[in-house]
């Protein structure tokens, strides 16, 4: 494979002839679909269309907070309704629970969908799911040069933000995503620079942020032979130091450098009673049916879920959830 992927023409042609671009994406936005959808709607304008851009938020993470005012939370009644022209776009995700009440907003427009999470049944009526592409941002880049307007440096810098928000700063691509550094280097011949892509995300961090990983390691658990790693944040924990200093990627990054880790829990205890789960793992072991287990999803590596349960209870139980996943003796060397 050494080509990048095409959006079917339909889909491009459908977002030439709009004039008023609806642009949604989903719950607990990250930087790949704030990027994305802040980039699109950047080039829908130069071509002169009318765009409004949703996400049911929140906006907890810190790097995306400069774009927070772009976004509406709901969509108002005057758009709901199908006139010539009108288009809805659905970026970096395609099951309508991942947009909220979004979808049901957006119900009766024809819409649009670009996506890298693998689905039996995307939503849309037209739709451009790229399951191995690392990020949905190289997706939206590819989109926006086949309307053929180029990309303005704003642009690149924020579609190269967005890939490397899932990409962990390139750490997670494997070698069949090879064409998806084609895209990145013309983004960078664009005018995006890796250098200031990296200071911004992973620079500007509060002493406080590197304090709660601190407390998040020194409280992590080693199971099934150090293959998992678990570890919780109670809500007095995020309370001291604000939920702006959450840094899930700078602790993935520490956690998983530990030697025998192949799958590691963050619990965080959003309220009493009331927890969200972050699996991330490295390798074969697929944490999505753990995730699932509790009403989440995701993808084989990195998964998530919402739970209304104790935070120690889940803990323990995420803990046995991983059970069948260990019960094979490590047989890394020989796979
Ligand atoms: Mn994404």
């Amino acid at each position: 494979m050494n080509q990048e992927p095409q959006p079917p023409q339909s889909l491009v042609d459908s977002l030439a002839r709009a004039r008023q671009v609806l642009i949604c994406t989903h719950v607990e936005p990250d930087g790949d679909c704030i990027a994305s959808s802040v980039a699109l709607a950047s080039a829908l304008r130069r071509a002169g269309k009318e765009v409004h851009q949703f996400n049911p938020g929140p906006f907890d993470r810190s790097e995306i907070q400069t774009y927070r005012n772009e976004f509406l939370p709901s969509v108002p009644a005057y758009l709901r309704t199908p006139v010539e022209g009108r288009l809805a776009v659905v970026l970096d995700c395609s099951q309508p629970e991942r947009i909220g009440d979004l979808a049901a907003e957006i119900q009766a427009l024809s819409t649009i969908v670009i996506d890298h999470h693998p689905v039996s049944q995307p939503m849309g009526d037209s739709t451009w799911v790229v399951p191995y592409a690392p990020a949905a941002a190289w997706l939206v880049q590819i989109v926006i040069e086949a309307l053929g307007n180029g990309l303005t440096r704003d642009e690149a810098r924020l579609l190269l933000f967005g890939f490397s928000t899932d990409t962990g700063f390139f750490r997670h691509i494997h070698e069949q995503q090879s064409p998806s550094f084609l895209g990145v280097s013309r983004l960078v011949a664009a005018g995006a620079s890796p250098r200031d892509a990296h200071a911004h995300m992973y620079g500007n961090k509060t002493l406080e942020s590197r304090k709660l990983i601190a407390t998040l390691l020194d409280r992590m658990q080693s199971h099934y032979g150090g293959r998992l790693l678990i570890t919780w944040e109670l809500q007095s924990d995020t309370l001291k130091v604000g939920k702006e200093n959450r840094d899930s990627d700078s602790f993935y990054q520490l956690a998983s450098s530990i030697a025998d880790c192949e799958a590691l829990v963050l619990i965080r205890e959003e309220s009493p009673g009331r927890c969200t789960g972050s699996l991330r793992s490295r390798d074969s072991v697929d944490v999505r049916p753990v995730a699932q287990k509790y009403g989440g999803g995701g993808h084989k590596n990195a998964s998530g879920f919402l739970a209304e349960i104790d935070c120690m209870e889940l803990v323990g139980r995420v803990v046995e959830d991983f059970a069948p996943a260990f019960s094979e003796p490590d047989n890394r060397a020989s796979g």
